[in-house]
């Protein structure tokens, strides 16, 4: 049995849970090394508090599985009912124990599947699974930092590339593509290239718009290396850019740089969330930080820590997250500077080189 699953069943015990439900995706990747993406075909793992573990997969899927000795899997036939498998299940899994579901992802007829084999105490996973998964191991560690090599060294090969008459989509094209020679698996969310006006769109995917004169562009991309996330953001000045366009970029230069030096082992996620806002509280423009200052990035490229007023996370060892103050002013622009951070045992490691200052082009 692996390391990790070994972890897993110390934490279940001690949560008093009995049976931990995954569905396709990263928990089930971190607790027993098999990808799988999530489909239209139910998929399930079952891990019981003895260390036993069985699967309910689809026929096509079951060559992929790696089983250690004390799992074993059932599957179906793509003209077959996965409810077949009902009874076999029931023989083999406690019943009426406390059960813990993805509850931020199991889906409807996964949840009816499960809910035929026990129908009460269901509990978050959460509760096993953050735990577990926020403090990242050095290969772990190891994995986010090239991630973060190939989004610096896609943006640097990018810049040149941005002028006045390019579409966001091509420049996000080119960005992607600058990720992918250089190793990226993919990307764990759409590119942000929100221009202009745009910028003040926090989520604003490439769109057709055109890169003008004067324009403020926000970057915001990830890349994958072996699983693990990578996440950035510059915000790029294109052109003619006005005084308060690069006096509100300082307020943001000034809240992430002062909110990094903030991060203390030990201090509470709320407390760095609370310097950022802070700083641009003061400058007048707290009203248009919309969003929290930053998240955890791993396999997923959000999951705890939140670095938030509401998470309740104290920084630890291992923890890897963003910090990404932005200011959006609607119909005028949006400025966001991201880096990431690695927590070691003497404390916050920006794993970040790019500078802060505004990149005029
Ligand atoms: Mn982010």
């Amino acid at each position: 049995m692996n390391h990790r699953k070994e972890k897993a069943l110390n934490i279940m015990k001690d949560k008093q849970i009995d049976i931990l439900v995954l569905t396709a995706g990263e928990n089930l990747r971190y607790i027993t090394n098999n990808k799988f993406s999530e489909s239209e075909r139910l998929l399930l793992y079952f891990l019981q508090r003895d260390g036993t573990g069985v699967y309910i997969i689809p026929e096509v899927e079951k060559l992929k599985v790696t089983l250690d000795d004390t799992e074993i899997i059932l599957s179906y036939k793509d003209d077959e009912s996965p409810n077949n498998c009902l009874n076999q299940l029931k023989d083999m899994l406690y019943t009426s124990q406390d059960i813990a579901i993805e509850s931020n992802k199991i889906r409807l007829f996964e949840f009816d599947f499960v809910q035929k084999l026990f129908n009460e105490n269901f509990t978050d996973a959460g509760k096993v699974m953050d735990t577990l998964r926020k403090q990242k191991d050095t290969k772990e560690i190891e994995n986010i930092q090239q991630a973060v090599n190939i989004l610096e060294e896609s943006l640097e090969a990018t810049l040149p590339y941005i002028e006045i008459g390019k579409t966001e989509i091509e420049i996000a094209a080119k960005l992607e593509y600058e990720m992918r020679i250089r190793k990226s698996e993919g990307t764990p969310f759409l590119t942000v290239v929100a221009s202009g006006h745009r910028g003040s769109l926090p989520h604003g995917r490439a769109s057709e718009k055109i890169i003008e004169d004067g324009d403020l562009v926000v970057i915001d991309f990830g890349s994958i290396y072996k699983g693990y996330v990578g996440d950035m953001t510059r915000t790029i000045g294109v052109g003619n850019v006005t005084q308060t366009q690069k006096k509100v970029y300082q307020v943001v230069q000034k809240a992430i740089n002062q909110s990094i030096e903030g991060i203390k082992l030990g201090k509470k996620t709320a407390e760095i969330d609370a310097i950022a806002r802070d700083v641009i509280n003061q400058s007048g423009y707290g009203n248009y930080f919309t969003h929290r200052l930053g998240h955890g990035i791993g396999l997923n490229a959000h999951e705890t820590p939140y670095i938030s007023k509401v998470d309740s996370n104290i920084i630890q060892e291992g923890m890897t997250f963003t910090i990404e103050p932005g200011i959006y002013i609607e119909n005028e622009f949006g400025i966001r500077i991201e880096d990431n951070i690695v927590i070691t045992r003497n404390g916050a490691c920006n794993i970040m080189s790019m500078t802060h200052d505004l990149i005029l082009l």
